[in-house]
């Protein structure tokens, strides 16, 4: 018996590789993410999203208590069973009248995970629609292979580190996946998804929280760390990471940071 998604639900997340709107939180709440997130960024010289990468909830202990949300939890259970780990998250973010765009990809290209499943739940602080540059995606296509080519294009105005883009799609069968705020999409990390710019006069700020089954390895580097949600981890793949005692403690920015050291030396030699 599924706990938070219906039937049909599960049976849209089978067909199309990603299932929509899933109510999280309560519009206040949605709120309160924003302003936490604002006054972030107005205390920084650097978008969030760009200085808080792979682990961005490790400094923050708002971001640690949405990624441990008992019906994100639920959720996520609902997809992929009982031993949940968290191994990343990031903020996707467009400011009002934002240019940036998001290629179309597939997130299995650059996790390092073995086996390659992996499903992100992308969280709206403020709303995600066609005219804000919500994410859209090719239903069906985590049906596929699990790697499909990548240019890495290093497009200024591309979100993607790289700018990785997989080219010649046949896109005609694109859907938008919009959201109010404090509702969630989920996606595998096989599925082909992009966003556009954004044409509205508010920011699009999203929250992307990325789980697997404990059995998921991160086969690039040693020593993975994830969050343990719920259940087991039998073959111990993931140390626990460490809870930040308060916000942007020394200790939980340097954890952050050093992951992402970790990750970026490793997908680097990789290609
Ligand atoms: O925020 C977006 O538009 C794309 C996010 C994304 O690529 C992801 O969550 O995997």
């Amino acid at each position: 018996m599924p706990k938070v998604l219906t039937d049909e639900q599960l049976a849209h997340w089978n067909r199309d590789g990603a299932v929509w709107p899933i109510d999280l939180l309560t519009a206040e709440e949605a709120a309160d993410y924003t302003r936490r997130f604002e006054a972030l960024e107005a205390s920084m010289e650097t978008e969030a999203q760009a200085r808080f990468r792979m682990k961005a909830h490790l400094p923050f202990p708002w971001l640690w208590d949405l990624v441990m949300h008992p019906r994100l939890a639920d959720a996520i259970e609902d997809i992929i069973g009982p031993d949940i780990v968290c191994w990343g998250s990031s903020f996707f973010t467009k400011k009002a009248h934002d240019p940036r765009f998001i290629s179309w990809h597939q997130d299995s290209t650059y996790y390092g995970l073995e086996p390659p499943e992996s499903i992100t739940a992308w969280v709206a602080f403020t709303r995600a629609n066609a005219e804000s540059g919500c994410m859209k995606i090719l239903p069906g296509t985590h049906r596929g292979e699990a790697i499909l080519p990548h240019e890495e294009t290093y497009d200024e105005k591309n979100l993607l580190s790289r700018g990785q883009t997989i080219r010649d799609l046949d896109i005609s069968t694109a859907v938008d996946m919009p959201l109010a705020p404090g509702q969630m999409s989920i996606h595998h990390n096989k599925t082909i998804h992009s966003s556009e710019p954004n044409n509205a006069d508010w920011p699009r700020v999203g929250f992307a929280i990325h789980f697997a089954d404990s059995s998921v390895r991160q086969a690039q580097f040693d020593n993975p760390l994830a969050i343990h949600i719920r259940g087991d981890d039998p073959d111990g793949n993931w140390i626990e990471d460490p809870r930040p005692e308060y916000e942007l403690s020394p200790e939980s920015v340097a954890a952050c940071d050093d992951y992402w050291e970790r990750y970026r030396n490793a997908m680097t030699a990789q290609t």
